[in-house]
Protein backbone atom coordinates (compact mmCIF):
# COMPACT_ATOMS: atom_id res chain seq x y z
CA UNK A 1 0.00 0.00 0.00
CA UNK A 2 1.60 3.36 -0.97
CA UNK A 3 0.87 6.03 1.54
CA UNK A 4 1.60 9.47 1.10
CA UNK A 5 2.30 10.81 4.97
CA UNK A 6 2.06 14.40 6.17
CA UNK A 7 3.29 14.87 9.67
CA UNK A 8 1.69 17.87 11.38
CA UNK A 9 3.41 19.35 14.40
CA UNK A 10 6.63 18.65 16.38
CA UNK A 11 5.87 14.46 16.70
CA UNK A 12 3.31 14.27 13.47
CA UNK A 13 6.66 15.29 11.57
CA UNK A 14 9.36 13.37 13.81
CA UNK A 15 7.18 10.04 13.21
CA UNK A 16 6.73 11.20 9.18
CA UNK A 17 10.62 12.10 8.78
CA UNK A 18 11.13 8.31 10.85
CA UNK A 19 9.03 6.49 8.20
CA UNK A 20 11.15 7.74 5.21
CA UNK A 21 14.57 6.98 6.72
CA UNK A 22 12.71 3.30 6.88
CA UNK A 23 11.12 3.41 4.06
CA UNK A 24 14.45 4.96 1.59
CA UNK A 25 16.97 1.93 3.77
CA UNK A 26 14.93 -0.62 2.39
CA UNK A 27 15.85 -1.69 -1.53
CA UNK A 28 12.31 -2.33 -1.93
CA UNK A 29 10.15 0.24 -4.31
CA UNK A 30 9.48 3.38 -2.25
CA UNK A 31 6.11 2.59 -0.60
CA UNK A 32 6.11 5.78 1.75
CA UNK A 33 5.84 9.78 0.63
CA UNK A 34 6.22 12.23 3.31
CA UNK A 35 5.82 15.65 4.24
CA UNK A 36 6.04 17.75 7.34
CA UNK A 37 3.73 20.91 8.54
CA UNK A 38 4.66 22.77 11.66
CA UNK A 39 4.21 26.74 12.94
CA UNK A 40 7.91 26.07 14.56
CA UNK A 41 10.70 26.60 12.10
CA UNK A 42 13.28 25.33 14.64
CA UNK A 43 11.78 21.74 14.69
CA UNK A 44 10.94 21.88 10.89
CA UNK A 45 14.71 22.66 10.51
CA UNK A 46 15.64 19.23 13.00
CA UNK A 47 14.27 16.82 10.83
CA UNK A 48 16.59 14.66 8.93
CA UNK A 49 15.36 12.57 5.74
CA UNK A 50 11.91 14.63 5.00
CA UNK A 51 13.40 16.94 1.90
CA UNK A 52 13.41 21.13 2.37
CA UNK A 53 10.94 21.43 -0.16
CA UNK A 54 8.15 19.08 1.56
CA UNK A 55 8.49 21.02 4.97
CA UNK A 56 6.20 23.39 5.02
CA UNK A 57 6.18 26.43 7.79
CA UNK A 58 2.51 27.65 8.57
CA UNK A 59 1.35 30.77 10.44
CA UNK A 60 4.70 32.60 9.66
CA UNK A 61 3.23 36.35 9.68
CA UNK A 62 1.07 34.86 13.15
CA UNK A 63 3.54 33.37 15.42
CA UNK A 64 6.62 34.14 13.42
CA UNK A 65 7.64 30.71 13.31
CA UNK A 66 7.69 30.14 16.83
CA UNK A 67 5.06 27.17 17.60
CA UNK A 68 1.50 28.18 18.86
CA UNK A 69 1.94 26.99 22.13
CA UNK A 70 -0.34 24.48 23.02
CA UNK A 71 -3.09 26.38 22.22
CA UNK A 72 -4.76 24.26 19.03
CA UNK A 73 -7.66 26.60 18.47
CA UNK A 74 -4.87 28.64 17.25
CA UNK A 75 -3.37 25.26 15.17
CA UNK A 76 -6.78 24.57 13.67
CA UNK A 77 -7.49 28.43 12.94
CA UNK A 78 -3.88 28.85 10.91
CA UNK A 79 -4.37 25.17 9.31
CA UNK A 80 -7.89 26.47 7.69
CA UNK A 81 -6.56 29.62 6.46
CA UNK A 82 -3.71 28.54 4.78
CA UNK A 83 -4.52 24.49 3.87
CA UNK A 84 -3.67 25.81 0.45
CA UNK A 85 -0.25 25.84 0.88
CA UNK A 86 -0.38 22.34 1.58
CA UNK A 87 -2.84 21.14 -0.67
CA UNK A 88 -0.92 22.48 -3.40
CA UNK A 89 2.58 20.65 -2.31
CA UNK A 90 0.55 17.42 -2.37
CA UNK A 91 -0.74 18.02 -6.07
CA UNK A 92 2.60 17.92 -7.31
CA UNK A 93 3.11 14.76 -5.56
CA UNK A 94 1.86 11.61 -8.08
CA UNK A 95 -1.37 11.18 -5.67
CA UNK A 96 -2.84 8.49 -8.56
CA UNK A 97 0.37 6.52 -7.78
CA UNK A 98 -0.39 6.10 -4.01
CA UNK A 99 -3.19 4.57 -2.18
CA UNK A 100 -4.16 6.17 0.69
CA UNK A 101 -3.40 9.55 2.86
CA UNK A 102 -1.89 8.79 6.61
CA UNK A 103 -1.77 12.36 8.90
CA UNK A 104 0.07 12.29 12.20
CA UNK A 105 0.05 14.11 15.27
CA UNK A 106 0.77 14.49 18.86
CA UNK A 107 -3.29 15.08 19.86
CA UNK A 108 -2.15 17.50 23.12
CA UNK A 109 -0.23 20.00 21.55
CA UNK A 110 -1.29 23.19 19.53
CA UNK A 111 -0.31 23.20 16.10
CA UNK A 112 -0.49 18.78 14.99
CA UNK A 113 -3.10 18.30 17.50
CA UNK A 114 -5.34 21.50 15.39
CA UNK A 115 -4.55 20.89 12.01
CA UNK A 116 -4.51 17.19 11.81
CA UNK A 117 -8.83 16.99 11.69
CA UNK A 118 -8.46 19.91 9.13
CA UNK A 119 -5.86 18.54 6.59
CA UNK A 120 -7.92 15.37 6.64
CA UNK A 121 -11.07 17.12 6.13
CA UNK A 122 -9.76 18.87 2.84
CA UNK A 123 -7.60 15.36 1.22
CA UNK A 124 -11.38 13.75 1.87
CA UNK A 125 -12.67 16.62 0.05
CA UNK A 126 -10.71 16.87 -2.74
CA UNK A 127 -9.32 12.87 -2.86
CA UNK A 128 -10.97 9.82 -3.61
CA UNK A 129 -8.38 7.68 -1.85
CA UNK A 130 -9.05 6.86 2.04
CA UNK A 131 -7.34 9.15 4.55
CA UNK A 132 -6.39 7.50 8.03
CA UNK A 133 -5.24 9.25 11.12
CA UNK A 134 -2.45 8.42 13.59
CA UNK A 135 -3.21 10.18 17.07
CA UNK A 136 -0.92 10.22 19.61
CA UNK A 137 -2.47 10.66 22.92
CA UNK A 138 -0.58 11.90 25.99
CA UNK A 139 0.74 10.24 28.60
CA UNK A 140 -1.86 11.11 31.86
CA UNK A 141 0.48 13.08 33.88
CA UNK A 142 1.47 15.84 30.82
CA UNK A 143 -1.18 17.90 32.38
CA UNK A 144 -4.64 18.98 31.81
CA UNK A 145 -4.09 21.37 28.95
CA UNK A 146 -2.89 18.48 26.87
CA UNK A 147 -5.98 16.06 28.01
CA UNK A 148 -7.99 18.90 26.89
CA UNK A 149 -6.92 19.60 23.91
CA UNK A 150 -6.57 15.59 22.99
CA UNK A 151 -10.30 15.55 23.46
CA UNK A 152 -11.46 18.36 21.23
CA UNK A 153 -8.72 17.26 18.67
CA UNK A 154 -10.23 13.62 18.51
CA UNK A 155 -13.63 15.26 18.35
CA UNK A 156 -13.03 17.32 15.39
CA UNK A 157 -10.72 13.87 13.82
CA UNK A 158 -13.27 10.92 13.94
CA UNK A 159 -15.80 12.39 11.45
CA UNK A 160 -12.80 14.02 9.48
CA UNK A 161 -11.41 10.85 8.18
CA UNK A 162 -11.75 7.30 7.37
CA UNK A 163 -9.93 5.83 10.57
CA UNK A 164 -8.34 6.96 13.56
CA UNK A 165 -5.44 4.60 14.52
CA UNK A 166 -4.56 5.91 18.57
CA UNK A 167 -1.54 5.61 19.70
CA UNK A 168 -0.90 6.14 23.94
CA UNK A 169 2.28 7.82 24.88
CA UNK A 170 1.67 6.37 28.86
CA UNK A 171 1.55 2.65 27.94
CA UNK A 172 5.04 3.14 26.38
CA UNK A 173 6.86 4.74 29.31
CA UNK A 174 9.70 3.18 31.08
CA UNK A 175 10.42 4.85 34.27
CA UNK A 176 13.61 5.85 34.76
CA UNK A 177 13.96 6.86 31.14
CA UNK A 178 14.20 10.04 29.53
CA UNK A 179 11.33 11.36 27.52
CA UNK A 180 13.24 11.83 24.46
CA UNK A 181 14.14 8.29 24.78
CA UNK A 182 11.08 7.20 25.78
CA UNK A 183 9.30 9.10 22.26
CA UNK A 184 12.34 7.29 19.79
CA UNK A 185 11.22 4.26 20.82
CA UNK A 186 7.34 4.89 20.77
CA UNK A 187 8.00 6.50 17.39
CA UNK A 188 10.05 3.41 16.26
CA UNK A 189 7.02 1.13 17.41
CA UNK A 190 4.54 3.25 15.00
CA UNK A 191 7.09 3.19 12.21
CA UNK A 192 7.43 -0.83 12.19
CA UNK A 193 4.19 -1.81 13.04
CA UNK A 194 2.66 0.31 10.26
CA UNK A 195 5.96 -0.12 7.82
CA UNK A 196 4.87 -3.90 8.02
CA UNK A 197 1.35 -3.09 7.53
CA UNK A 198 2.11 -1.41 4.47
CA UNK A 199 4.93 -3.06 3.19
CA UNK A 200 3.34 -6.67 2.83
CA UNK A 201 1.24 -6.07 -0.11
CA UNK A 202 3.98 -4.28 -1.82
CA UNK A 203 5.29 -6.07 -4.69
CA UNK A 204 8.82 -7.34 -4.88
CA UNK A 205 10.64 -9.89 -5.82
CA UNK A 206 9.59 -13.76 -7.13
CA UNK A 207 10.65 -15.58 -4.14
CA UNK A 208 9.11 -12.31 -1.54
CA UNK A 209 5.79 -12.52 -2.76
CA UNK A 210 3.18 -14.37 0.14
CA UNK A 211 1.14 -17.37 -0.57
CA UNK A 212 -1.18 -15.43 0.92
CA UNK A 213 -0.79 -12.06 0.29
CA UNK A 214 -2.13 -8.89 2.22
CA UNK A 215 -2.94 -5.72 -0.42
CA UNK A 216 -4.05 -2.38 -0.06
CA UNK A 217 -7.71 -3.09 -0.92
CA UNK A 218 -7.47 -5.63 2.38
CA UNK A 219 -5.94 -2.88 4.79
CA UNK A 220 -8.80 -0.47 3.09
CA UNK A 221 -11.68 -3.08 3.51
CA UNK A 222 -10.09 -3.78 7.12
CA UNK A 223 -10.32 0.23 8.50
CA UNK A 224 -14.02 1.03 6.11
CA UNK A 225 -16.11 2.31 9.46
CA UNK A 226 -12.82 2.19 11.01
CA UNK A 227 -13.43 4.83 14.05
CA UNK A 228 -11.19 4.14 17.18
CA UNK A 229 -8.31 1.43 15.40
CA UNK A 230 -5.04 0.31 17.62
CA UNK A 231 -2.44 -2.15 16.32
CA UNK A 232 -0.83 -4.86 17.66
CA UNK A 233 2.90 -6.86 17.58
CA UNK A 234 4.77 -10.14 18.69
CA UNK A 235 7.58 -11.66 17.69
CA UNK A 236 9.84 -14.99 18.15
CA UNK A 237 13.16 -15.46 17.01
CA UNK A 238 13.21 -19.18 15.10
CA UNK A 239 16.46 -21.21 13.91
CA UNK A 240 16.86 -20.64 10.15
CA UNK A 241 16.67 -23.78 8.03
CA UNK A 242 18.79 -25.21 5.52
CA UNK A 243 17.62 -27.13 2.46
CA UNK A 244 17.59 -30.41 4.18
CA UNK A 245 15.93 -29.86 7.11
CA UNK A 246 13.08 -28.22 4.70
CA UNK A 247 12.71 -31.20 2.94
CA UNK A 248 13.33 -34.03 4.98
CA UNK A 249 12.00 -33.08 8.27
CA UNK A 250 9.08 -31.41 6.49
CA UNK A 251 5.96 -32.78 9.12
CA UNK A 252 7.39 -32.66 11.77
CA UNK A 253 8.61 -29.12 11.60
CA UNK A 254 5.11 -27.74 9.99
CA UNK A 255 3.07 -28.39 13.42
CA UNK A 256 5.80 -26.46 15.50
CA UNK A 257 5.40 -23.43 12.88
CA UNK A 258 1.07 -23.80 12.50
CA UNK A 259 1.52 -23.77 16.57
CA UNK A 260 4.04 -21.12 16.74
CA UNK A 261 2.15 -18.55 14.65
CA UNK A 262 -1.15 -18.75 16.73
CA UNK A 263 0.96 -18.32 19.90
CA UNK A 264 2.52 -14.60 18.58
CA UNK A 265 -0.93 -13.44 17.17
CA UNK A 266 -2.34 -14.30 20.85
CA UNK A 267 0.62 -12.31 22.41
CA UNK A 268 0.43 -9.27 19.57
CA UNK A 269 -3.34 -8.86 20.61
CA UNK A 270 -3.04 -9.62 24.50
CA UNK A 271 0.45 -7.77 24.78
CA UNK A 272 1.31 -3.91 24.52
CA UNK A 273 -0.95 -2.47 21.77
CA UNK A 274 -0.75 1.11 20.25
CA UNK A 275 -3.71 1.88 22.28
CA UNK A 276 -4.18 -0.13 25.34
CA UNK A 277 -7.62 -1.23 24.59
CA UNK A 278 -10.14 -4.74 24.84
CA UNK A 279 -9.25 -6.29 21.70
CA UNK A 280 -12.36 -8.45 21.60
CA UNK A 281 -14.51 -5.19 21.50
CA UNK A 282 -12.86 -4.99 17.84
CA UNK A 283 -15.10 -5.06 15.07
CA UNK A 284 -12.76 -6.27 11.94
CA UNK A 285 -9.21 -7.25 12.16
CA UNK A 286 -6.22 -8.01 9.80
CA UNK A 287 -3.19 -10.43 10.82
CA UNK A 288 0.26 -10.44 8.73
CA UNK A 289 2.51 -12.69 9.44
CA UNK A 290 5.74 -11.88 8.27
CA UNK A 291 9.25 -13.64 8.27
CA UNK A 292 11.31 -16.16 6.79
CA UNK A 293 9.57 -18.21 4.16
CA UNK A 294 9.35 -21.66 5.03
CA UNK A 295 8.26 -20.55 8.65
CA UNK A 296 4.94 -18.82 6.80
CA UNK A 297 2.77 -21.86 7.51
CA UNK A 298 -0.17 -21.71 5.93
CA UNK A 299 -2.65 -23.42 8.25
CA UNK A 300 -1.03 -21.60 11.29
CA UNK A 301 -2.27 -18.23 9.44
CA UNK A 302 -5.74 -19.90 9.02
CA UNK A 303 -5.92 -21.27 12.52
CA UNK A 304 -5.26 -17.73 13.68
CA UNK A 305 -7.59 -16.20 11.77
CA UNK A 306 -10.45 -18.07 12.82
CA UNK A 307 -9.65 -18.02 16.91
CA UNK A 308 -9.36 -13.93 16.36
CA UNK A 309 -12.97 -14.37 14.62
CA UNK A 310 -14.14 -16.01 17.24
CA UNK A 311 -13.35 -14.24 19.74
CA UNK A 312 -13.85 -10.65 18.43
CA UNK A 313 -17.00 -8.82 18.50
CA UNK A 314 -17.31 -8.97 14.73
CA UNK A 315 -16.83 -11.33 12.00
CA UNK A 316 -14.41 -9.83 9.42
CA UNK A 317 -11.27 -10.94 9.86
CA UNK A 318 -8.16 -10.98 7.43
CA UNK A 319 -5.04 -12.76 7.18
CA UNK A 320 -1.98 -13.10 4.91
CA UNK A 321 1.66 -13.57 5.14
CA UNK A 322 4.64 -11.10 4.64
CA UNK A 323 7.81 -13.11 3.41
CA UNK A 324 11.42 -11.80 4.30
CA UNK A 325 13.92 -13.67 3.22
CA UNK A 326 17.13 -12.64 5.79
CA UNK A 327 15.08 -12.01 8.87
CA UNK A 328 15.18 -15.08 11.76
CA UNK A 329 11.80 -13.61 13.39
CA UNK A 330 8.29 -14.47 12.72
CA UNK A 331 6.52 -11.23 14.10
CA UNK A 332 2.96 -10.66 13.67
CA UNK A 333 1.24 -7.59 13.07
CA UNK A 334 -2.41 -7.37 14.29
CA UNK A 335 -4.48 -4.28 13.25
CA UNK A 336 -7.71 -3.87 15.04
CA UNK A 337 -10.56 -2.02 13.75
CA UNK A 338 -13.55 0.03 15.17
CA UNK A 339 -12.78 -0.64 18.76
CA UNK A 340 -15.46 -0.38 21.14
CA UNK A 341 -13.99 -0.24 24.61
CA UNK A 342 -10.93 1.89 24.66
CA UNK A 343 -10.69 2.76 28.72
CA UNK A 344 -7.84 5.93 28.04
CA UNK A 345 -10.18 6.94 25.75
CA UNK A 346 -12.48 6.52 28.26
CA UNK A 347 -11.23 8.38 31.12
CA UNK A 348 -9.80 11.51 29.07
CA UNK A 349 -12.94 12.11 27.93
CA UNK A 350 -15.02 11.92 30.94
CA UNK A 351 -11.97 13.74 32.94
CA UNK A 352 -12.46 16.70 30.25
CA UNK A 353 -16.51 16.53 30.94
CA UNK A 354 -16.30 16.52 34.71
CA UNK A 355 -13.60 19.75 34.72
CA UNK A 356 -16.13 21.46 32.35
CA UNK A 357 -19.41 20.43 34.11
CA UNK A 358 -18.44 19.88 37.49
CA UNK A 359 -20.07 16.80 37.76
CA UNK A 360 -18.57 13.10 36.99
CA UNK A 361 -20.45 11.61 33.89
CA UNK A 362 -22.46 9.13 34.23
CA UNK A 363 -20.23 5.92 33.58
CA UNK A 364 -22.36 3.89 31.40
CA UNK A 365 -22.20 7.21 28.90
CA UNK A 366 -20.34 5.61 25.77
CA UNK A 367 -17.74 7.43 23.67
CA UNK A 368 -20.21 9.15 20.94
CA UNK A 369 -21.81 10.65 23.64
CA UNK A 370 -19.04 12.06 25.58
CA UNK A 371 -17.48 13.56 22.66
CA UNK A 372 -21.10 15.38 22.31
CA UNK A 373 -20.13 17.25 25.69
CA UNK A 374 -16.88 18.19 24.53
CA UNK A 375 -16.04 21.50 23.22
CA UNK A 376 -16.14 21.78 19.42
CA UNK A 377 -11.78 23.33 18.39
N1 LIG B 1 5.24 9.57 20.63
C1 LIG B 1 5.70 10.83 20.59
N2 LIG B 1 5.02 11.81 21.18
C2 LIG B 1 5.50 13.06 21.11
C3 LIG B 1 6.70 13.37 20.43
N3 LIG B 1 6.91 14.71 20.53
C4 LIG B 1 5.88 15.20 21.25
N4 LIG B 1 5.04 14.23 21.59
C5 LIG B 1 3.73 14.35 22.29
O1 LIG B 1 2.91 15.20 21.49
C6 LIG B 1 2.23 16.15 22.27
C7 LIG B 1 2.67 17.54 21.94
O2 LIG B 1 2.63 17.69 20.60
P1 LIG B 1 3.79 18.42 19.76
O3 LIG B 1 3.85 17.66 18.50
O4 LIG B 1 5.04 18.63 20.53
O5 LIG B 1 3.09 19.83 19.57
P2 LIG B 1 2.96 20.67 18.24
O6 LIG B 1 2.00 20.04 17.34
O7 LIG B 1 4.33 20.91 17.70
O8 LIG B 1 2.28 22.03 18.75
P3 LIG B 1 2.90 23.34 19.42
O9 LIG B 1 4.32 23.03 19.81
O10 LIG B 1 2.01 23.62 20.56
O11 LIG B 1 2.84 24.38 18.36
C8 LIG B 1 2.54 15.82 23.69
O12 LIG B 1 1.51 15.02 24.21
C9 LIG B 1 3.83 15.03 23.63
O13 LIG B 1 3.89 14.07 24.63
C10 LIG B 1 7.39 12.30 19.78
O14 LIG B 1 8.42 12.45 19.13
N5 LIG B 1 6.84 11.07 19.90
MG1 LIG C 1 5.76 22.32 18.43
Amino acid sequence: MKVLTIGLGQAGSKVADLFLMEDRKSHAPHTFECLAVNTAISDLMGLQYIPQEDRILLGETEVKGHGVGADNKKGAKIAEEEVEIILNRISHMNVSKMDAFLVIAGLGGGTGSGAISVVAKHLKRIYDEPVYAIGILPAENEGDIYTLNSARSLKALLPSCDAVILVDNGAFLRSGESVRAAYDRINEEIVKRIGILCRAGETRSRRQVGEMVVDASEIINTLRDGGVCSIGYASEKVKREGLFTRVFKKKQYEIGKASRILSVVKRAVKGRLLLPADYRSANKALIIIAGPPEQLDRKGIEKAREWLETTITGTEVRGGDYPLLKSSYVGCVVLLAGIGNAPRVKSMLEKVVQEKVGVEPQKEKDLESLLGDIDTL
